[in-house]
């Protein structure tokens, strides 16, 4: 589809999705967040996927939300309702990349800004260029940060680092991201796509429903006491020890060979 502003790719169980809007930094309008929303569905739905990719096309990752955008149109009174797109769009979107069934590698190729920096973020994975950049640009259109960045950068980067980048809108480079630990890993623009797409088959071959509960895990644990967590712990080891993968890889462990994981 020439002018589908998601691009699905599959190389053997890893799905690629590529954000396709270049000319204006992949940044979302309403209809490309309907077809992400689409093939993120899709993704869920086919069990052959079993680690997936979300990219941009061009020298872009996504720039947030599109500012020309007619969602973003003044109604009679002359104020745009941007809590109903938030709502709409960007709640839902951070919400079923945080619960899909398969690990998500964001590769961010390019600058990641607004919205989609905390996309980005909100992945399993962040692997990043060199040239890339991170920019909360909320505070200069009077916003504040969304797509989860209100809870997600003061966890990944502390107080003090989350308020500085939210209030300046200071553009922070892919090396300082990975100082900081806001992202895995910064490589060569160049080593880019191969470094996101080794990463992606190693975490395709691992036991699929172990690493969407390890995630969901973690999110839970976030809010817990330490005793809370030590429970919900026993409480999804006891589901993890009843699956086919966990009798797989103790018997490959015991018959000194690579576990074939099956589950999803
Ligand atoms: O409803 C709601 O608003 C709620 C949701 C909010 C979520 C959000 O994401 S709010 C934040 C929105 N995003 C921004 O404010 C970022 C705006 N963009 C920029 O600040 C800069 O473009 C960048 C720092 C990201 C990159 O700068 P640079 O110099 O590398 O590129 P550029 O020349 O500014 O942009 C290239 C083109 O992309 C340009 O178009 P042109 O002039 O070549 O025709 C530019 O207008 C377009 N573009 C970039 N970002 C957006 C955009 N067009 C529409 N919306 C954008 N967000």
């Amino acid at each position: 589809m020439p002018d589908a502003l998601v691009l699905v790719a599959d190389d053997g169980p890893v799905r690629t999705l590529t954000l396709n809007r270049p000319a204006a930094l992949n940044s979302f309008t309403a209809e490309m967040h309907g077809q992400l929303r689409d093939a993120l569905d899709a993704a869920a739905a086919t069990e052959t996927v079993r680690a997936l990719i979300l990219t941009g096309a061009g020298r872009g990752f996504c720039a947030g939300q599109d500012l020309n955008d007619p969602a973003l149109a003044p109604g009679a009174d002359g104020r745009v309702d941007v809590g109903a797109v938030v709502e709409a769009s960007y709640k839902p979107l951070a919400l079923r990349i945080r619960a899909l069934p398969v690990p998500v590698i964001a590769q961010v190729n390019g600058v990641a800004a607004g919205a989609g920096a905390n996309l980005a973020l909100g992945c399993d994975i962040a692997l990043a260029a060199r040239s890339a950049s991170f920019i909360q640009a909320f505070a200069k259109i009077a916003l504040i940060p969304d797509c989860g960045g209100t809870w997600l950068l003061p966890r990944l980067a502390g107080r003090a680092r989350a308020l500085g980048l939210a209030l300046t809108g200071d553009k922070l480079s892919a090396e300082q991201a990975e100082r900081w630990g806001l992202i895995w890993q910064c490589v060569d623009d160049e080593a880019l796509p191969a470094a996101a797409l080794a990463l992606a088959h190693k975490l395709a071959a691992l036991p699929t429903q172990a690493l969407a509960a390890t995630r969901r895990a973690l999110d839970d644990a976030a809010d817990m006491d330490m005793a809370a967590a030590l429970s919900m712990e026993a409480r999804v080891q006891r589901e993890r020890g009843h699956s086919h993968d966990f009798v797989e890889g103790v018997t490959a462990f015991r018959e000194k060979r690579a576990p074939q994981f099956t589950d999803r």
